[in-house]
């Protein structure tokens, strides 16, 4: 019987799934780690590079058969600076790294900086997150961050676990559901809050934090700014701090983590909780936020806080417009070249709200939704309300991302 040809276009997410390919059409074993870089096609952003670096990139990306974008000013010689888009194979890219190496205007730096960029993507081993004795395998599997609210006015469930007995309820039945930590909290951060006073946070959350950290196996997490809360709830055996601020709002955070050595989460947030929802705008909104958490990430490792304690979240929700956050949930694969695991809290937020036009306590599928999205596209954490639902949507959402293609007579 003839068999027709048939022409399609394949997926390939990374290197390992090119080798897998090349296998499939019987390739020489010898040339899989010379072709499977040819096989990935990455597009890379290079923001404000000067007139000549800009045109060297260009001349050298198109030398090597790729391409690179310029601000049209470059090619008239009137742009001091532009933006450059660099779009070509990972061995172009890798090729390109090493022709700049030793070039003047600030290209020796940048090289350093996308051989960084381009071994993160190819990497397949990463770190574990250190969280003081213990270590969270997040990149195996997508870890769930509990959320426990002692507070009369969160969001979705203020008022609910506002006395001991309640919070340690609902913590337990939330380890039971599968939660990796539990994350608690005493200051409400929706838009528009009041600052809560430190006698009274403390108060809230501190004999909470001490009852989860002598009753559970799985570490706790203290959601706060303020280094005199984080203190007490790390004394009393917490291991996490989620700050909010990402080290912003109190000098003496900074120096509190990297003595301790507690896992930290650097979230992005426009201003403060009061003022964030005041008319936000970015120009875009990936870069911007990639850009403050890049800068965040420096500042903590100055102050003497490990990378592997890091953690980075977008902040959804936290002075971003609808399409800010939709635009972040989709994109955030982008926030990996960061080369630290990614925290992600889409949990019963408002654009949810706006977009199924529903009430805060009906939003469970449209979680699920955007939590299996954002799973699909790299956040290794998860912080839910709803453990029980979430546990399994990740999960499953992790198993479809992670099979790989199995190359004929393989299995
Ligand atoms: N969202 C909230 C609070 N803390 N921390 C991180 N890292 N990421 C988030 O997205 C995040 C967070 C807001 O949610 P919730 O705790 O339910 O409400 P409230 O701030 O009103 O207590």
């Amino acid at each position: 019987m003839k068999t027709e040809p048939i022409v399609r276009f394949i997926e390939l997410p990374d290197l390992s799934q090119a080798v897998a390919q090349l296998k499939g059409v019987g390739a020489d074993p010898r040339s899989w780690e010379i072709m499977a870089p040819k096989a990935l096609f990455r597009v890379v952003k290079i923001s404000a590079v000067s007139f000549p670096a800009a045109t060297i990139l260009k001349q050298e990306m198109l030398s090597l058969g790729g391409e690179a974008a310029v601000a049209r000013g470059v090619l008239t010689a009137r742009a001091k600076r532009s933006d450059v888009l660099l779009m070509g194979t990972l061995a172009q890219l890798r090729a390109l790294s090493g022709k700049i190496a030793e070039q003047p205007f600030g290209l020796a730096d940048l090289s350093e900086r996308l051989v960084g960029l381009l071994n993160r993507d190819a990497d397949t081993i990463r770190p574990p997150w250190r969280c003081r004795d213990q270590e969270l395998p997040v990149h195996e599997r997508p870890h769930i961050m509990g959320v426990l609210n002692i507070t009369p006015d969160s969001f979705s469930d203020g008022g609910r676990y506002d006395q001991l007995e309640s919070a340690l309820v609902r913590a337990r039945q939330m380890a039971a559901e599968g939660a990796d930590i539990i994350d608690v909290g005493g200051e409400s951060t929706r838009p528009g809050a009041r600052p809560v006073e430190l006698k009274e946070e403390l108060r809230r959350v501190i004999p909470v934090v001490e009852r989860l950290c002598d009753e559970l196996s799985i570490p706790v997490s203290i959601d706060t700014y303020k280094s005199d809360v984080a203190r007490r709830a790390l004394r009393a055996g917490a291991s996490i701090v989620n700050d909010i601020s990402a080290l912003r709002f109190d000098p003496k955070m900074p120096a509190l983590i990297a003595r301790t050595g507690a896992g930290l989460v650097l979230m992005h947030m426009k201003g403060t909780p009061r003022s964030m929802q005041r008319k936000p705008r970015y120009d875009d909104v990936v870069s911007e936020i990639y850009r403050f958490l890049a800068e965040r990430i420096d500042r903590a490792v100055e102050a003497g806080i490990a990378r592997e304690q890091l953690v980075v979240d977008p902040g959804i929700g936290f002075g971003k417009r609808l399409k800010d956050n939709l635009l972040l949930i989709d994109r955030l694969s982008e926030f990996l070249g960061l080369g630290l695991p990614v925290l992600v809290g889409v949990s019963r937020k408002s654009f949810i709200g706006q977009i199924l036009d529903l009430p805060v306590e009906d939003r469970l599928e449209g979680t699920a939704a955007a939590l299996s999205v954002a799973v699909s596209r790299g956040a290794a954490l998860l912080r839910v309300h709803d453990v029980r639902q979430m546990v399994r949507v990740a999960r499953m959402t992790r198993a479809i991302s992670d099979i790989q293609v199995t190359p004929p007579g393989a299995s």
